[in-house]
């Protein structure tokens, strides 16, 4: 696993994330592949994976929508958060214990969560979406 191994997350499969990273790329591999012709009208996200990404838990931000909303993870793991979406988002938490910079589409954001602890979340250019983190 490198960075130039890119995820392809096809919007109308968005409603499966929730694996780890590792599973999707896997996935992406195994499944996708024979989607890709209909990529352009489908509409396919794509993301290079950089070091330390594979084995995060995955939000994807599609229709302005954090996918899932909540996730529970264990003190240590990793969240990555993926735009999938033509407009720019963040995820910033509300406690300001992150904030991701504005991601592009395509573009990831990942945040270690060390302490155990409920983390609400929101976008700062668009307020009403909301998610949590939940570290056990
Ligand atoms: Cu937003």
């Amino acid at each position: 696993m490198n960075g130039t191994t890119v995820v392809r997350l096809v919007t109308r499969d968005l409603r499966f994330i929730g694996f780890t990273i590792g599973l999707l790329a896997t996935f992406a591999v195994a499944c996708f592949s024979e989607h890709e012709t209909t990529a352009a009208v489908e509409g396919v996200c794509s993301v290079e994976l950089g070091e330390g990404l594979p084995g995060s838990t995955v939000v994807v931000i599609n229709r302005f929508t954090f996918g899932p909303p909540e996730v529970r993870v264990r003190a240590g793991d990793r969240v990555t958060w993926i735009n999938c979406d033509p407009d720019p988002h963040t995820s910033t938490a509300d406690g300001g214990e992150w904030s991701s910079p504005l991601l592009a589409t395509g573009q990831g954001f990942s945040q270690t969560f060390s302490a155990v602890g409920d983390f609400p979340y929101h976008c700062e250019p668009h307020p009403f979406m909301i998610g949590r983190v939940i570290v056990e």
